[in-house]
């Protein structure tokens, strides 16, 4: 009376031909597309994708506030928000203009400012006190004349601008 085998000789060496193959796939896949995890991109007309996986696009071209945001609206995005300090200091690094718009405003009722996703101002507000805010300034700019502190600016008034969107996964 012979033992059955636990393992068949012949299945090691399928399982052994399956991994080789599996493993020289990945390799020609990973020279031809790169690794497959790097699979995230900005919108088109957008780049960057490194801060909160947020993309930008800088709009030289100086528009009144309405106008700005209709023009980020257009593609789907929306003027760039500045709701923190981490956020400050990435822009402050970009140095994307002189002084443009943010999504930021108090047109709706005066002096409760939203941001331009709908959300309503919170602790986090570096208004300059150089320009202190009058009635007719419901758009907020970040001014090089105040060291890129906000300055409450009349919404009429024409300035570069940044939109943003979010990366696409
Ligand atoms: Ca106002």
């Amino acid at each position: 009376m012979s033992l059955p085998r636990a393992l068949p000789p012949k299945t090691y060496n399928m399982s052994r031909l399956l991994v080789a193959y599996i493993t020289i796939f990945a390799a020609i896949w990973m020279t031809t597309y790169g690794m497959p995890t790097n699979t995230a991109r900005c919108p088109e007309g957008y780049t960057d994708g490194r801060f909160a996986e947020l993309c930008f696009r800088l709009v030289r071209t100086p528009l009144s506030y309405t106008k700005a945001a209709a023009t980020c609206g257009s593609d789907g995005g929306k003027l760039i928000t500045d709701k923190n300090r981490a956020k400050h200091n990435y822009l402050l690094k970009r140095d994307f203009a002189m002084s443009y718009w943010v999504g930021l405003d108090d047109l709706k009722e005066e002096n409760t400012f939203v941001w331009s996703d709908g959300e309503v101002l919170g602790d986090f507000a570096i208004f300059s006190e150089s320009y202190p805010h009058q009635q007719n300034a419901d758009c907020v700019v970040l001014s090089r004349l105040t060291n890129m502190e906000w300055v409450p600016s009349d919404c009429e008034q024409t300035f570069a601008f940044v939109c943003q969107k979010e990366l696409i996964w």
